[in-house]
């Protein structure tokens, strides 16, 4: 089946047709992680292209991200690969200053698709909340930053949660299209992730 369509309508920011190619493509026996890579990531890709060559504004790019997650709703139940109950407590968030939560809650998805207890921190997550969450029982925490000018934040959160005392009792888990696995090592994070389903990976070698 033809996916440019769904692709168009992202980019198009036309969430009712979004929803019914989806539908669509799955009713036609379409693979989910191929709607999801194909059709709804590949879109937000030309949605930033097009917003960098000044082609797009932010109020067009919300709509995309908008029609885009009615994609990701439909897409939920079939991405989310069955695992046992309880395979750890996951604490999640954009962090301080970021407002970009589609892959944030992609990787939320698919996680607790694999088990995991999900507590989402929402966006413009402040190192406090992280640190809540640990005192809440998170054995992982898991920061998505979109922006070059936040992702720094990822290392404020790490260094908060070594002056509460609290960096040696939680794995610490970063993401997020600027984020690097140098980076990570450099913040002194304990896994990166360039994906949802890799995130999940690496969450069960977090926790062995
Ligand atoms: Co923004 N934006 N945006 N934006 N936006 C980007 C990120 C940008 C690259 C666009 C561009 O210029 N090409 C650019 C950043 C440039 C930079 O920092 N170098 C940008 C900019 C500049 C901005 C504003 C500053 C624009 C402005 O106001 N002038 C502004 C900032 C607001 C803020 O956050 N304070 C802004 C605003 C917005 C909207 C609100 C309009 C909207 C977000 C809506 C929403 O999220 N609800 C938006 C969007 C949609 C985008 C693009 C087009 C798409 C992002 C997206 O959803 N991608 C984006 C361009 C792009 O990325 N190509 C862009 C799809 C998503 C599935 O991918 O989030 O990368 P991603 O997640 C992946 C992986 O990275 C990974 O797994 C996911 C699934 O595979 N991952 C993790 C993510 N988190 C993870 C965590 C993990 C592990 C893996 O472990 C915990």
């Amino acid at each position: 089946m033809d996916l440019k369509p769904i692709f168009q309508n992202v980019v198009e920011g036309q969430a009712d047709a979004v929803t019914s190619g989806v539908k669509a493509a799955l009713a036609a026996g379409v693979d989910a992680n191929t709607i999801l890579n194909e059709a709804l990531i590949a879109a937000m890709d030309e949605v930033g292209h097009q917003f960098e060559e000044g082609e797009l504004f932010v109020p067009e790019m919300l709509v995309s991200a908008r029609a885009m997650q009615a994609g990701l709703t439909l897409l939920k139940p079939h991405l989310a690969v069955g695992g046992t109950r309880s395979s750890g407590k996951v604490a999640i968030g954009t962090v301080k200053g970021d407002l970009h939560d589609i892959g944030k809650n992609l990787v939320a998805m698919m996680l607790e698709g694999a088990g995991f207890e999900i507590v989402d921190l929402g966006v413009d997550a402040a190192p406090e909340a992280f640190i809540e969450a640990v005192k809440n029982g998170a054995q992982i925490i898991g920061m998505s930053a979109l922006l070059t000018t936040t992702m720094s934040n990822m290392k404020v959160t790490i260094e908060a949660l070594k002056a509460a005392g609290l960096r040696e009792q939680v794995k610490v888990m970063v993401g997020g299209a600027p984020v690097t696995e140098d980076f990570a090592k450099s913040i002194g994070a304990d896994a990166f992730a360039p994906d949802a389903s890799s995130a999940t990976r690496a969450a069960r070698q977090l926790l062995g």
